[in-house]
């Protein structure tokens, strides 16, 4: 399958890993907007948001569970942190396999753009 990140979960494509179990894998993002910007992807290849399925769900939550971990790992979960994850064009998607993106150290304004 020609997916960008299903290529890094099979090592086609090496990624910067900060995380990885038999379900999930969590990198650095190639273009941070955070002093640190981490992507978590489920293994599993799922295109969008909307394609998530009642067997996905503990997957998704594993994601979120992920996101607490690298967080703390990384020193920034008590200061705190924005997750995004975002669906289709609107939203801005431009990899099309789920991913969340972690971001912290640094203060988040709201609304995001
Ligand atoms: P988006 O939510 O689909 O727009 O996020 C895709 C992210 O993937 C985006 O932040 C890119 O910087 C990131 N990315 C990457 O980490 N490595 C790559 O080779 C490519 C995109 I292409």
């Amino acid at each position: 399958m020609d997916c960008l990140f299903c290529k890094m979960v099979n090592r086609d494509i090496e990624p910067d890993i900060v995380y990885e179990d038999d379900h999930v894998l969590a990198f650095n993002d190639i273009n941070p907007q955070a002093p640190t910007h981490v992507l978590i992807i489920p293994k599993k290849h799922i295109a969008t948001l909307n394609d998530i399925e009642e067997g996905d769900l503990a997957l998704v939550g594993r994601l979120q569970h992920t996101a607490a971990r690298v967080a703390r790992d990384l020193g920034f979960a008590e200061d705190g942190y924005r997750v995004v994850m975002n669906c289709n064009d609107h939203g801005g998607q431009s990899v099309y396999h789920v991913h969340m993106h972690l971001m912290g150290g640094r203060r988040f304004t709201w609304p995001a753009g």
